[in-house]
């Protein structure tokens, strides 16, 4: 057998032995962020079978660009658990009250901690649309996409992710809430705007906001700030890191309450 055929076998094996599995999941998490990566360690840790399903071709969201280009992010003492269950190094500045990390190092061990503790991340793949269940209406997975399909404008048909329970961790554009809005007023929910900056006031909020939506679908991160018109607060993290242990925590509560399919 030549390499080339045995490159091909390999990658087809492997990644259809995955898909197979990802077709039912416990949780599956919508973009590779700080809060969705945040939520995989934390919930895979806990002993749920998580997807996270990232559109991109790389990690971490809104961390790579640091502030405003330059490679520091910036974190405060509510996050230094988290920092230290992911082995993130920072350094404290005592004169303003305050942490800083590297975004490229920050953005790295979020992805180590979550695909360590058994989460897997497969990137390149788009929600498009989410699986639902009425009477009472619930949300009961996602519809998935590779991410090239809808950039080259090509009219193919999606596939499906079961999950007992979906995260919308998609940032500022909150696209998952947007799409079950839209598309299933039954759920009962509106999804508004975020604010303008107030940084003390959005790290609070969007940790105070983190939590279920309708029953199957959770919120963490920048996307609670749309739902609940919450400030954005520039480059700090701590929120988007404490949102989504918080998702995690509730989802293992929710779940496990609910008995785990194993
Ligand atoms: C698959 C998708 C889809 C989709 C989007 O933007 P993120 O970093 O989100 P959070 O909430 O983890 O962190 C927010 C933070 O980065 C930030 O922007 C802050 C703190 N801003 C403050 C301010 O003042 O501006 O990550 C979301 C991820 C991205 O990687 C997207 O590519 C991905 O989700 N994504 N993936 N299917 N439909 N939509």
């Amino acid at each position: 057998m030549s390499l080339e055929s045995r490159i091909t076998r390999a990658v087809w094996r492997a990644a259809s032995e995955d898909w197979e599995r990802f077709a039912e999941v416990d949780v599956a998490i919508v973009g590779a962020g700080p809060a969705g990566l945040t939520a995989a360690k934390y919930a895979a840790q806990g002993g749920l079978r998580v997807l996270v399903l990232e559109r991109r071709l790389s990690f971490g969201g809104g961390i790579g660009g640091g502030g405003m280009l330059l490679h520091k992010v910036v974190l405060d003492s509510r996050a230094e658990p988290v920092l230290r269950d992911f082995g993130v190094r920072y350094k404290a500045l005592p004169d303003l009250g305050l942490y800083v990390a590297d975004a490229a190092e920050l953005l790295a061990k979020l992805a180590v901690g979550a695909i360590e503790a058994g989460a897997k991340v497969v990137l390149g793949v788009t929600v498009e649309d989410v699986i639902v269940r009425e009477n009472p209406f619930r949300v009961a997975g996602v519809v998935v996409q590779w991410s090239a399909v809808p950039l080259a404008g090509l009219h193919v048909d999606p596939l499906f992710v079961e999950a007992r329970a979906v995260v919308d961790a998609t940032g500022h554009d909150a696209e998952v809430l947007r799409i079950v809005e839209k598309k299933n007023p039954e759920a009962g929910f509106k999804v508004a705007v975020e604010r303008s900056a107030w940084a003390e006031a959005g790290e609070a909020g969007v940790v105070e906001g983190t939590g279920k939506v309708v029953e199957g679908l959770y919120v963490a991160g920048m996307a609670v700030a749309a739902l609940h018109r919450v400030h954005r607060m520039g480059p700090i993290f701590s929120g988007m890191l404490l949102s989504g242990k918080k998702v995690a925590e509730l989802l293992m509560e929710d779940l496990k309450r609910a008995g785990s399919k194993g």
